[in-house]
């Protein structure tokens, strides 16, 4: 097994786990996350973490599984990491990564598909397409230029620059720095997994419309996923616990 999977209670726990090779991607290891993501779709799973073992979250494409393959990027891409990406993007419940080291090339891609980013304070991030005359791949052509805007992306995509984690706080490319990332994402992902109801999910589905929808669009949407939300028993309970004087508000 080159993926760790752990569960505490809601929580689902993927750990990259080729540390000789700092997690880099293989067609094994991509099995083994599509799998684990399909698992994810249950309804007892509440929140997902992404992270790696060892020193690094990912170094991206494994270089040596890639030359000797006998096919190219995109049929590699087609095959392996889009499906997976699309996943994740298309999970309805928070997906946190637990970034713990080193990202490079696509190992940044997944970071940033992911919805809450926790960055290790030894952290960096490498965009190592360039460096091996590649173009930004696993999406990161897309998040990248919608978290850091168009002209910044293609700055720091084309330059090949490594990050530190304080750059990439301070740039929004990550959420928090902690000094142990997986210990803080487990508790951002046990608060995001009791929180009431499908509200979660669905807000993932709201903000992954906004950007491509009109403001009547998302309007719309809101109103259908409102109704949606309210529907599940825990907006009755909550909203009975508020005038109960009991807690539903801002912790
Ligand atoms: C690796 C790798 C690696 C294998 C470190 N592969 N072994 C998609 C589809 C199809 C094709 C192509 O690409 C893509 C998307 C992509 O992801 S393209 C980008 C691919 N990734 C890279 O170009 C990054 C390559 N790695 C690096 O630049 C460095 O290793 C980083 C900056 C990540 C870390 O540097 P260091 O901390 O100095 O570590 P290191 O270079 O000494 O690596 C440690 C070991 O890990 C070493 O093996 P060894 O046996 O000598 O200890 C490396 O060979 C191995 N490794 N990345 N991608």
């Amino acid at each position: 097994m080159v993926l760790e999977v752990g569960r505490e209670e809601g929580v689902l726990e993927l750990t990259l786990s080729r540390p000789d090779a700092l997690n880099a991607f293989t067609a094994e290891l991509h099995g083994e996350i599509a799998a684990a993501l399909k698992d994810a779709r249950k309804p007892d799973v509440r929140a997902v973490i992404i992270t790696g073992a060892g020193r690094a979250f990912s170094a991206g494409q494994d270089l040596a599984e890639a030359q000797s393959s006998s096919f190219g990027p995109g049929e590699r891409l087609r095959r392996y990491y889009n499906p997976n990406l699309r996943a994740i993007r298309a999970l309805e419940k928070p997906v946190l990564a637990a970034v713990n080291g080193v990202a490079a090339g696509a190992g940044v891609g997944l970071a940033l598909a992911c919805d809450i980013r926790i960055a290790a304070e030894k952290a960096s991030f490498v965009p190592a397409f360039i460096g091996i005359g590649l173009v930004p791949d696993s999406g990161l052509s897309w998040t990248a230029t919608r978290v850091l805007g168009p002209a910044q992306a293609f700055d720091w995509l084309v330059s090949g620059r490594r990050l530190t984690a304080a750059e990439a706080l301070a740039n929004g490319l990550v959420h928090e720095v902690a000094e142990d990332a997986l210990e803080r994402a487990r508790e951002r992902a046990r608060e995001l997994a009791a929180a009431p109801g499908d509200a979660v999910g669905l807000t993932k589905r709201l903000i992954g419309a906004a950007l491509a929808n009109s403001f009547d669009e998302q309007l719309e949407l809101e109103r259908q996923l409102q109704q949606l939300a309210s529907e599940h028993p825990a907006y009755m309970e909550r909203v009975a616990a508020f005038l109960q004087k009991q807690p539903t508000g801002a912790r």
